[in-house]
């Protein structure tokens, strides 16, 4: 061997050592202790590095290499059980061309390049187990443990609903063993978090670790008041009977002989499809009920299974591809506080970059201060963020603080998260909801950052929709003192823009082109335009077709103000006192000068329209008509649109490749709608 691959050899054999602690420690805390250090995401980037080192130095494998276990060693309080077949583990896929590679190394191996029928399953996070049946009476329940021996569960797995004790039928084999997730479902998750604060106790971290624990209990009175479930995904050992000669039809008989499966399991062909699949899986995961950390791609006939048999841990037929991870662990390494256009002021945490759920972060919302207090949450601290799907990312704990570096345990460095006593942009006082945990800046429009946050919600899409008149620009004319109220936007000239960076003249006539189109505007997007507290653009909507003119608005006391639908007395009280101050008194008579114009509407009685009262949800590609068009004809027709399902919508319009909100409404059994009925329904109103 050369000197430098020596080096080379000598430097990973450093690394894959460190790595090795470091996984022997967090799959110890995890496993054995119920005490997660890192997120998964984390933990299987470093697997992943070990793994890659092994493999390009093969004298660095070893038997006790994290990469060569599944789980961890089995705790001693329960009996220990052999598998008859081992409970192997799976190889992984992170993204589409893996996934490209596995087909090809299938074809290879079995020689053969006709196309090969998969079977696609949700990854369900949980606790995989395997249950043995002698002539249909369950007579086992094991946990994983290293895939070769497990601790015997059986008195826990009784205690779970879905687990059947007797099998459906009489077409099974006499000894059977069927494997699968234990898992608890997100609801039952926030339940038994929810009766564990209420005890004082410490709440799971994630229902993962929730299905473990529970299942960890040598008091099974205790597993019983734990809402698991099990989805069955596979067999182990099958003595006598007869069984089908594929996975797909296998779970069919599962099904039948009691089992849950997976209903969201589908048989293609192809590896395309399976890339089809995992989008689709992907858009519908948020809008499950229960955590999923991947998509389990299996080769459906048993005889190619044979063919292809196993290497190392895992099968050759079947591969996880991961989603990306969820949680991804960093450090906080500052609050700022921002000032939003009703003066709330909102901790941000500037975090080290962490990509997770597929972007890379480096804020995140903390809310308010009693969030900061919950989470326990101090300078420097490592924390978990989490972002899942669109969701803004949230810090959802901290870590413990300490290093455990060679068994020392290193200083604490954290500080305490100080709260500002005055506004840290015009230093007025502040003030606290008690009930909202708000810290509020009390200056109005003086505070530079209220003001330059009302001028950006005044141009932005939903109400005056200024085009080109972006955040950065409004934050520099208000810095430079060229605009002080949404009024003076339209005065700027063409070389006062110029002079902005990043403004050519160009630019500049185009900007003050928009901002002179925009004056010419309607009621509805002036009321919300003007950011009153409380009003969206729904009840802007609502205020215009009641009043039909700004000055009835205006002269409105409590009491009409009350009669209009949905309004209720913080609404009323926000729009009483937006309209009695003088200030804003000014600002709408310099808007008039200005040359904004809003026609008055005919008043309509929104409560007699059709469709009054009802919460409608739309999904999905349309094809004869754009969600926002689809969206004002139901609130024509006096419906209110909302962009969320709940057990509140009245109704879900589902057009083509709905996702997750559909999942949701048939969860909760919404009513849906597809795209026939519903133009049918516009028709027949019209
Ligand atoms: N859904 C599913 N999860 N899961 C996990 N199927 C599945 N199959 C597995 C594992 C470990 O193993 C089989 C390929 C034997």
């Amino acid at each position: 061997m050369s000197e430098q691959s020596n080096l080379a050899l000598d430097e990973a054999s450093q690394e894959a050592a460190t790595l090795r602690e470091q996984l022997n420690h967090y799959n110890y805390s995890y496993h054995s202790l119920d005490a997660p250090q890192v997120s998964d995401g984390q933990y299987d980037l470093l697997l992943r590095r070990l793994e890659t080192l092994e493999s390009q130095f093969p004298t660095l494998c070893s038997a006790d290499s994290p990469t060569r276990r599944v789980g961890s060693a089995p705790l001693t309080v329960f009996e220990a059980v052999e598998h008859a077949v081992p409970m192997l583990s799976l190889a992984n896929a992170f993204d589409d061309d893996e996934l490209r590679d596995f087909e090809r190394r299938l074809h290879a191996r079995l020689d053969d390049d006709s196309a090969i029928a998969f079977v696609c399953e949700p990854k369900l996070d949980g606790v995989a187990v395997s249950l043995l049946y002698h002539d249909g009476i369950l007579v086992q329940g094991a946990t994983r443990g290293d895939g070769f021996q497990g601790e015997n569960i059986t008195a826990n797995v009784r205690t779970i609903a879905s687990i059947p004790l007797k099998l459906l039928g009489e077409d099974f084999p006499p000894v059977l063993e069927v494997r699968g997730e234990i898992y608890l479902p997100r609801a039952g998750f926030e339940r038994i978090n929810a009766e564990a604060l209420a005890k004082g106790e410490k709440p799971f971290v994630n229902p993962r670790n929730a299905a473990a624990g529970s299942l960890r209990q040598l008091d099974s009175h205790i597993t019983a008041t734990r809402p698991l479930e099990m989805c069955a995904y596979s067999l182990g050992l099958a003595e006598g009977g007869n069984l089908p000669d594929s996975h797909l039809a296998t779970m069919g008989c599962l099904k039948s002989w009691g089992f849950l499966t997976n209903s969201l399991m589908a048989g293609v062909t192809g590896i395309e499809a399976c890339v089809a699949y995992y989008q689709r899986l992907a858009e519908l995961r948020g809008g499950l009920a229960y955590d999923i950390d991947g998509i389990v791609y299996k080769v459906d006939r048993f005889a190619l299974q044979e063919t292809l048999g196993f290497v190392a841990r895992a099968p050759r037929w079947a591969i996880a591809r991961k989603f990306p991870a969820e949680e991804a662990s960093t450090r906080l390494l500052d609050v700022e506080f921002q000032i939003g256009r009703t003066g709330a002021i909102t901790p941000v945490a500037r975090l080290e970059p962490v990509f997770v759920g597929g972007v890379t972060v480096s804020n995140a919302t903390l809310h308010n201060e009693d969030e900061v207090e919950r989470l326990g949450l101090r300078l420097g601290d490592s924390v978990v963020v989490r972002r899942a799907g669109d969701v803004i990312p949230q810090i959802a704990r901290v870590l413990p603080r300490f290093e455990a570096s060679a068994g020392e345990i290193s200083e604490d460095n954290s500080q305490a998260i100080v709260f500002p006593t005055s506004c840290p942009v015009c230093g007025s006082a502040l003030q606290r909801s008690e009930e909202q945990a708000v810290l509020r800046c009390t200056g109005g429009l003086v505070c530079g950052a209220q003001r330059k946050e009302a001028i950006k919600h005044f141009a932005s899409r939903k109400a005056l929709d200024i085009e080109g008149l972006g955040d950065k620009i409004i934050d520099q004319l208000v810095d430079a003192e060229l605009i002080a109220t949404v009024a003076d936007l339209f005065s700027l000239r063409v070389e006062q823009l110029a002079e902005l960076e990043r403004m050519a003249d160009k630019s500049a006539s185009k900007l003050v082109a928009s901002i002179a189109t925009a004056r010419a505007t309607t009621l509805p997007r002036l009321l919300f335009a003007l950011g009153i507290r409380e009003v969206g653009e729904t009840t802007a909507k609502v205020l215009a077709c009641h009043f039909g003119s700004l000055e009835k608005l205006q002269e409105a006391e409590a009491e009409a103000l009350l009669a209009v639908p949905d309004v209720g007395p913080v609404v009323a009280a926000f729009v009483g006192q937006f309209f009695s101050n003088s200030h804003h008194q000014a600002i709408i008579a310099s808007l008039r000068e200005a040359g904004v114009e809003w026609p008055d509407i005919e008043p309509v009685d929104t409560q007699a329209l059709p469709l009054a009262g009802q919460v409608w949800v739309l999904t999905g590609t349309l094809a004869s008509l754009s969600r926002s068009q689809g969206k004002a004809q139901l609130e024509a027709l006096g419906a209110k649109v909302s962009g969320s399902v709940s057990a509140k919508t009245t109704c879900l319009v589902a057009g083509e490749s709905a996702g997750s909100k559909l999942t949701k409404a048939r969860s909760l059994e919404v009513k849906v709608m597809d795209e026939a009925e519903f133009v049918a329904l516009l028709q027949g109103a019209g």
